[in-house]
């Protein structure tokens, strides 16, 4: 059975309680369960972790090595700053999907660089919580049987 790692960057655990006219209203549990429900449709395994600290993002790039098969990534603002993950993604050797909520290019225009959407197999973004499923639907057909 496949694995994938969902992977949340920092301030994504105050998803629904602040600022649901950018975000929604939807909680990060919320859009765990749902994954959780589209993983069982997709008969796949899914890890599903926030950390709002890098090198904890890091470290949970680097341990997927060998335990997932790809990575489904909402790194926050780190997406527009982090060389770091950027370099974890390279060196971890596993497909990863960039994910946003929003659509980081119809907004602010320091939203508009990502690090990580040159060293990604795709980008989704702009779908709110369904693009979660989205990313889940997209790494299975990327990885295949
Ligand atoms: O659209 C996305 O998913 C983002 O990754 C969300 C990040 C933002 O910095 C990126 O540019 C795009 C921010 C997540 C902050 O989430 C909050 C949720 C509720 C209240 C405040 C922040």
């Amino acid at each position: 059975m496949k694995s994938i790692l969902i992977l949340n960057g920092p301030n994504l655990n105050l998803l629904g309680s602040r600022q649901p006219n950018v975000y929604g209203a939807t909680t990060l549990p919320q859009i765990q369960e749902n994954c959780v429900e589209k993983a069982d449709i997709l008969n796949i395994k899914i890890d599903f972790i926030q950390s709002n600290h890098e090198g904890a993002l890091i470290d949970a790039l680097h341990g997927a090595k060998g335990v997932h098969d790809g990575i489904i990534l909402n790194a926050g603002a780190y997406t527009h700053t982090s060389i770091a993950i950027m370099d974890a993604i390279s060196s971890v050797e596993l497909p990863v999907i960039e994910l946003h909520l929003s659509n980081i290019h119809a907004r602010e225009p320091f939203r508009h660089k990502s690090f990580i959407a040159p060293v990604a197999v795709g980008v989704i973004a702009g779908f709110g919580p369904h693009g979660y499923v989205l990313a889940l639907e997209a790494m299975v057909a990327h990885l295949g049987q």
